[in-house]
């Protein structure tokens, strides 16, 4: 009697749960952060009914166990029937997995805006090439943060000089970005909930990382690695901004 209330009432939660689902997660503000979302939803429905269809027959064969007061032999035919169960689990597993595949693959994108992105202990700074786009050559030994350098620019080279070095990252809404992702120390990870993407940033590689975002506002970069005693407090912005006011913005720096 108690199991089968037990069963009844965690059925009852999972069919809650599919139904009325709770806010999973913040908006999503790209093409593969809908995808992830979708393929979240897919999941929880395609899984929770099989819970829910496990439970109903796990009653069944309980209560009717109960009812006729004895354990049969295992049959043949009852081997064969969980097989078969399980095999097409595993089918919709697979299904499932290859389903899942696209949302977390990108595509690369033509053409994108490029900006530099550089983690340190503990904050972010992001380079833009300026009017002449094109990026000034960096080195370790010109990192300086109080003199207003925390990227390293070689003063020595002049394509350096209008470059631009903030610290909040402003990308145009719907317009392709490419984030060129650099540490200048340990290895640490951007991470935007509402782009459903983390990724990892590690010293002496620069990872490129593709953005598409389609809806203007400002959203929470946070380090997703571990990266020492202060990493709690390794917050940035992420400002989406329409694309109109984002070149007017670019026109002013
Ligand atoms: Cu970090």
């Amino acid at each position: 009697m108690l199991l089968g209330l037990i069963l009844l009432i965690t059925t009852l939660a999972a069919c809650l749960l599919i139904t009325h689902p709770p806010v999973w997660f913040p908006v999503a503000i790209t093409g593969p952060a809908h995808a992830f979302d979708g393929q979240f939803t897919w999941t929880l429905w395609v899984t929770g009914i099989l819970f829910i269809a496990a439970q109903l027959l796990l009653a069944g064969i309980i209560l009717r166990r109960r009812a006729a007061n004895s354990v049969p032999a295992p049959s043949s035919s009852g081997v064969r029937a969980s097989l078969l169960a399980a095999a097409a689990m595993i089918a919709v597993e697979v299904a499932l997995a290859a389903h899942g595949s696209s949302p977390l693959s990108h595509a690369t994108a033509k053409n994108p805006e490029i900006i530099e992105v550089y983690a340190h202990q503990f904050a972010w700074n992001f380079r833009y090439p300026g009017p002449d786009g094109v990026f000034g050559r960096v080195k370790t030994e010109f990192i300086a943060d109080a003199a207003g350098n925390p990227v390293g620019i070689d003063p020595s080279d002049s394509r350096g000089n209008d470059d631009v070095v903030v610290s909040t990252l402003r990308i145009p809404a719907g317009r392709p970005v490419r984030l060129m992702l650099h540490s200048r120390d340990v290895i640490h990870d951007f991470f935007v909930r509402e782009l459903r993407t983390k990724q990892d940033i590690v010293p002496g590689m620069e990872i490129p990382l593709d953005v598409l975002a389609d809806r203007p506002g400002q959203y929470e970069i946070a380090c997703a690695e571990l990266c020492g005693l202060a990493h709690n407090q390794m917050h940035g912005v992420l400002l989406v901004m329409p694309a109109e006011d984002y070149d007017q913005w670019k026109l002013k720096h």
